[in-house]
């Protein structure tokens, strides 16, 4: 059970969040039966539901609201959880089901855009934790030395065009911080979501990104989550980027024992980013569909897909550039995901086609 503290604190946040204005699944889904069910709960790790529900109180713009301190945590606070994964992800059936790792053929995929009209370049991401650790907020200092360790050992034996080099964050002039942010390799400093969360503590240390010779394959160390394995390229072709993709996932999947569970597949910090954990997106510019973005919104709905702005999550969209990626993550397999977007996207380039 939680100290009185704690508790106290608990009691606090939850005032707080019945007490603002906020769309939040978290919002919507942390009832009162629900929560005086779960408030005393802690994780073998010393995780309880403030961890859980910090950044979704402190940040009402938050869309989802929630993040895992520890693996344990999505079954200790499942009564909240679960109907949060089940509506982002929009799970169908009685309850939540993970099909079992299926990455399929990247040529199901093709190139969106032969002529380079519409789409500035592609990428596919996956989330990655190692097992045996818990997440952000309850890692010690050392601990993500060794998890940083551990990944670099394991980065270090990729080869041919998947080589490259790992660059620790706090080596990085802010200058060479700021240009590697704007051309979409590295990621933010200073999110109010993650530092909401616990989890930028020692920030920047522990933390850092590897490249490949040609910036098409980058891996994030200990950002939101342990890893981050991205492909990514200029233009269209999401079968060559999802290949690359999938090439190196398999490599460091054979060294590392990432965090998984059969009912939710891979373990990630925040429950968006469950299950296949993969986020397959496109900067598309879209002049016509800007003029009339319900119609844009509606159309990536229809199809599952969801739009950020050109420098990501909560980001403004600069210079007609869109970013359109899949929204489901669990639930699904990894080709099925990847189709899925392929279609949704190739949908929205009609629709933009026929605006002209
Ligand atoms: P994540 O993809 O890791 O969930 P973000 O939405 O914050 O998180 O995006 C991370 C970075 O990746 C941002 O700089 C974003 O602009 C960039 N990005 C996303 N999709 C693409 C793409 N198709 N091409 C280039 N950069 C991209
Ligand atoms: C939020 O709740 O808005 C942030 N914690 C980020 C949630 C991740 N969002 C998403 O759609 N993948």
């Amino acid at each position: 059970k939680v100290d009185s503290r704690t508790l106290g604190l608990i009691e606090k946040a939850y005032a707080s969040l019945k007490a603002e204005n906020s769309q939040s699944l978290l919002k919507k889904h942390l009832t009162l039966e629900i929560f005086e069910k779960i408030k005393h709960r802690i994780t073998n790790n010393g995780g309880t539901l403030l961890d859980v529900i910090k950044s979704g109180v402190t940040n009402p713009t938050s869309s989802v609201g929630v993040y895992a301190p520890d693996a344990e945590s999505y079954t200790l606070f499942k009564d909240l959880f679960d109907p949060i994964i089940e509506e982002y992800h929009e799970v169908q059936g009685p309850k939540i089901q993970h099909p079992p790792q299926n990455f399929g053929s990247a040529y199901s995929l093709g190139n969106f855009d032969d002529f380079g009209q519409y789409v500035v370049s592609t990428r596919v991401r996956c989330a990655r934790n190692l097992e045996g650790y818990p997440f952000n907020p309850l890692l010690t200092r050392d601990q993500y030395e060794e998890i940083e360790q551990d990944i670099v050992n394991a980065l270090d034996s990729l080869d041919d065009d998947l080589a490259g080099y790992y660059k620790p964050l706090n080596s990085f002039t802010d200058e060479e911080n700021a240009k590697l942010v704007a051309s979409h390799l590295l990621f933010k400093s200073g999110d109010p979501f993650l530092e909401a969360a616990n989890a930028c503590r020692f920030w920047p240390n522990g933390r850092g990104i590897f490249l490949n010779s040609d910036a098409s394959l980058v891996v994030w160390v200990n950002e939101e989550d342990q890893m981050r394995i991205i492909s990514m390229q200029s233009g269209g072709d999401l079968a060559v980027v999802y290949d690359r993709f999938v090439r190196a996932v398999t490599a460091l999947g054979d060294i590392l024992p990432f965090s998984h569970s059969s009912k939710l597949g891979y373990l990630s910090f925040c429950p968006t980013n469950l299950g296949t954990a993969v986020r397959a997106s496109v900067h598309i510019k879209l002049p016509n569909l800007m003029k009339n973005s319900s119609l844009l919104e509606e159309t990536a709905d229809k199809f599952n897909l969801q739009v950020r702005g050109s420098q990501g999550e909560h980001s403004e969209v600069e210079g007609g550039v869109f970013d359109i990626s899949n929204r489901r993550r669990l639930g699904l397999t990894e080709i099925d995901a990847m189709v899925e977007m392929y279609h949704g996207v190739s949908a929205i380039i009609s629709m933009e086609q026929q605006l002209e």
